[in-house]
């Protein structure tokens, strides 16, 4: 990474979703040794904290098409005001969730610096659901459609501007649950999809280095890497709410990151999903900091 010095933002939300305990996924990732890890890689680390989350304020309801909406436009919007000033700063974004409805806000800081930004959304899910076509309510299943602008307008309009990136700059790697709804928007709008079966065809390799080029291409100014830890397999990231089995596996996300580390071309990156109370002594969050090691160059010898 050509920027060596890193801010990290935690944010501990669980709003997005109806299964506790992602709230308590920054503090797993510090305690797998997040920041020991980067600076053993040469990098400046600050750790900014946590942002504010408010605790209790929870709505479960049954028929709710838009989950704790209120608590998730406040927090997207304190979330973007702080990438913004980290960029501001200089600094490479390091934000730690949450569930994924937090990518509403990290987006929303990015794409006030980057004009023409990237995104690779390394996912089990496309996250492109709409109150129309959730079937869960859970706003975790939204933040890529609420960035293009597709949604209710109080998230596309979150720090009062739409949409935040363009669907030809978005490519999700590792996909294998996908609603109908979602499955119509991906060929509407025609976004890459590296799903399981490209994986497995392809070889990781071949993915990486199209997707790469496809990003190179598009001439984007920044690359941000929003990273659910359910796109790997159950067996090394069992600690996420919505395991789906059939995923990537560990060397081959160790190999993603460290192409992408070799292609120079990650800006802000976010690592997602993980529930400590789901998990397995920890095993999630030290992949995701393994992860974080390749993503920011660590070598094998
Ligand atoms: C489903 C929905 C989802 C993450 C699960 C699941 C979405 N498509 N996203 N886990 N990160 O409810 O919309
Ligand atoms: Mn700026
Ligand atoms: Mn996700
Ligand atoms: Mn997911």
């Amino acid at each position: 990474m050509q920027n060596k010095n890193i801010s990290i933002i935690g944010v501990p939300s669980d709003y997005g979703q109806r299964r506790r305990g992602v709230d308590m996924g920054p503090s797993a990732i510090r305690y797998a040794g997040v920041v020991e890890r980067l600076e053993a890689l040469g990098y400046e680390v600050v750790d900014e904290g946590d942002i504010q989350v408010k605790k209790g304020n929870l709505i479960v309801e049954q028929n709710n098409k838009l989950l704790n909406i209120d608590d998730i436009i406040k927090i997207s919007t304190e979330l973007g005001d702080r990438v913004e000033n980290v960029l501001n700063a200089g600094r490479f974004p390091l934000v730690l969730g949450g569930d994924h409805s937090i990518a509403i806000g990290t987006l929303s800081g990015l794409a006030k610096h980057y004009k023409n930004l990237g995104v690779i959304w390394y996912d089990a899910h496309a996250d492109l659901n709409s109150p129309e076509t959730t079937p869960s309510g859970n706003i975790h299943g939204m933040p890529l459609a609420v960035c293009l602008g597709i949604g209710d307008d109080r998230l596309t309009q979150i720090r009062d501007f739409t949409p935040k990136i363009k669907p030809e700059n978005i490519i999700i790697i590792g996909a294998r649950s996908v609603d109908p709804g979602e499955k119509e928007l991906i060929k509407k709008l025609g976004i890459k999809v590296y799903s399981m079966h490209e994986i497995d065809r392809l070889g990781m390799t071949k993915v990486m280095e199209e997707a790469i080029s496809y990003l190179i291409q598009k001439q984007v100014d920044g690359v941000h890497l929003s990273l659910d830890l359910d796109a790997l397999d159950p067996l090394y990231t069992p600690g996420v709410g919505t395991p789906v089995p059939g995923g990537i596996t560990y060397r081959e996300s160790h190999l993603a990151m460290e192409m992408l580390e070799e292609a120079n071309i990650i800006t802000s990156a976010e690592f997602v999903e993980v529930n400590p109370i789901l998990d397995e002594r920890n095993k999630t969050a030290d992949t995701a900091v393994a992860l974080m090691g390749s993503l920011f160059g660590e070598k094998l010898v």
